[in-house]
């Protein structure tokens, strides 16, 4: 693979010592594998065939859910014979995952469970998935891929500003790091002036955040007078939110790096699912001898023709203690099976341009509107009604939550204040996010005809 970027062309004697693995860990390090990522297509689709035959018996040898789904169907694993067959079986949504909570979809003993991360359900409950040790190995296995593809290599210093725990874009990185035989920061996210003093002392070349995260990062930099486009970044691997082609063109030039789009969600693994190559920055492979990607008409659920925009399905092939099948992911994008200029084979997923349904989300944390409501309808003294105002403040998103208090109650500026300060603190500890909250009269809030109008994104919008 070419590497076109900053180091490669300008700055190869600044950072050539770091690169140089020492010769142990070059022998246990991540190789690029020409047969696995420039597999001719044909070849993907028997490698295919051949796992989703193994991953349908797991879930139905494993997964009263899935079993029951299938023979309702009169539908057994031997009757799958081309990969076609697969758009006979019923999608899995999120909303399956909470009413089989926590761990009714997993395919494995809890004892062969090595590890949990959850990110948010639609309401109260988060979204728990399991790994087993061989599902926690396939997945720094393709996060190595996935940072090698973005331009990383071993011997690097990767800064890892992805958060840690439950939220799997941390560790995800982290395992990936380590696999590709590079050096991990393990920095997590916050304490933005010392992330940026670490980044600049410890020379690092790549940097994994939310791309609105790398932003924050440039502005305090700028602010502090340190000069980021000096330091030894070349690499940005952004992801686990939208994000546009103008930020990637932003935050390259503030930051002096090359900004490549990384993908995942914790249903079907967390980072590493897809990735851009820092070649060609134009659509992320989408790891196919791992996953099966299908785009559908949301609304009808019929599979769309490649090139058209709907929303993304995906099927896993080889994951062990939390198989899924036909996934909705609910993000919109588009596919393309186009050779790539790096010449990977697997399809390309188009950069995410939204979601059809109302997650938020917010610096990262995903959100529901109904979550909150669910926060909300336990507090005293609160109506149920409310509004959330999303809008970007300087590089940052920022989320206010409008409230309104009881008709009965005494509006007093200490009540207020108590108010204002317990949503705000239960918001913060059961979802995650650090919201400003406005508390406003009775009858303040706007009343809707129609369907109640919760949500106002004022962030712009994404081309
Ligand atoms: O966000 C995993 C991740 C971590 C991906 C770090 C990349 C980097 P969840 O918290 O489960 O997992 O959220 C998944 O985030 O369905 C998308 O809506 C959104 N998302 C993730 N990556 C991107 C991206 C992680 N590159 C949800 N572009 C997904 C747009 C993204 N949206």
């Amino acid at each position: 693979m070419g590497n076109t970027t900053k180091g490669a062309r300008s700055t190869a004697t600044k950072t050539g010592a770091a690169r140089k693995p020492a010769s142990k860990r070059a022998a246990a390090a991540y190789k690029f594998d020409a047969a696995a990522e420039t597999m001719p297509r044909a070849e993907i689709s028997r490698l295919q065939l051949r796992r989703l035959k193994a991953s349908i018996k797991n879930a139905y040898d494993n997964v009263a859910f899935h079993r029951r789904r299938m023979k309702a169907l009169g539908f057994e694993p031997g009757d799958l014979k081309r990969l076609d067959d697969l758009a006979g079986l019923p999608f899995t949504l999120k909303t399956d995952l909470r009413d089989h909570y926590p761990f009714g979809l997993f395919a494995r003993p809890q004892a062969e469970v090595v590890r949990l991360h959850a990110s948010s359900g639609t309401t109260g409950k988060p979204t728990v998935v399991g790994y087993t040790a061989k599902d926690i190995a396939t997945w720094a296995d393709l996060m190595a891929r996935s940072l090698a593809c973005a331009g990383a290599r071993p011997g690097d210093i990767v800064h890892n500003a992805y958060g840690y725990g439950l939220f799997t874009g941390g560790l995800g990185a982290h395992y990936g790091v380590e696999r590709l035989g590079a050096t991990v920061v393990p920095m997590s996210g916050g304490s933005t002036e010392r992330q940026i003093v670490l980044i600049t002392d410890f020379g690092a070349r790549v940097l994994c955040a939310t791309p609105s995260y790398a932003l924050a990062m440039a502005e305090v930099a700028e602010k502090e007078g340190v000069d980021l486009r000096k330091s030894k970044l070349e690499i940005g691997v952004f992801g686990a939110e939208p994000w546009s082609e103008a930020m990637r063109r932003e935050v390259e030039a503030r930051l002096g790096l090359k900004a490549v789009d990384i993908y995942g969600l914790s249903e079907i693994m967390g980072p590493g699912v897809a990735c851009e190559c820092v070649e060609a920055q134009a659509g992320l492979h989408g790891w196919e001898d791992h996953f099966i990607f299908e785009v559908i008409d949301p609304d009808t659920g019929k599979a769309l023709k490649e090139g058209e925009a709907g929303e993304l399905v995906i099927t896993t092939l080889t994951k062990e203690a939390l198989p899924m099948i036909r996934y909705r992911t609910r993000d919109i994008t588009r596919l393309s099976t186009e050779r790539c200029a790096c010449g990977r084979t697997h399809v390309r997923i188009k950069r995410i341009t939204g979601r059809n349904d109302d997650m938020l989300i917010i610096r990262g944390v995903n959100v529901y509107p109904s979550q909150i409501e669910a926060v909300l309808v336990g507090l005293p003294d609160v109506a149920p009604h409310y509004q959330l105002v999303v809008e970007r403040k300087g590089t940052l998103d920022h989320l206010t939550v409008e409230v309104e208090l009881m008709p009965n109650v005494v509006p007093t500026p200490e009540l207020r204040r108590v108010v204002g300060e317990s949503v705000r603190h239960h918001i913060k500890s059961i979802i995650g996010v650090t919201a400003e909250v406005v508390v406003k009269e009775p009858g303040e809030i706007p009343r809707s005809m129609g369907k109640a109008v919760r949500v106002r994104d004022l962030r712009p919008k994404l081309n």
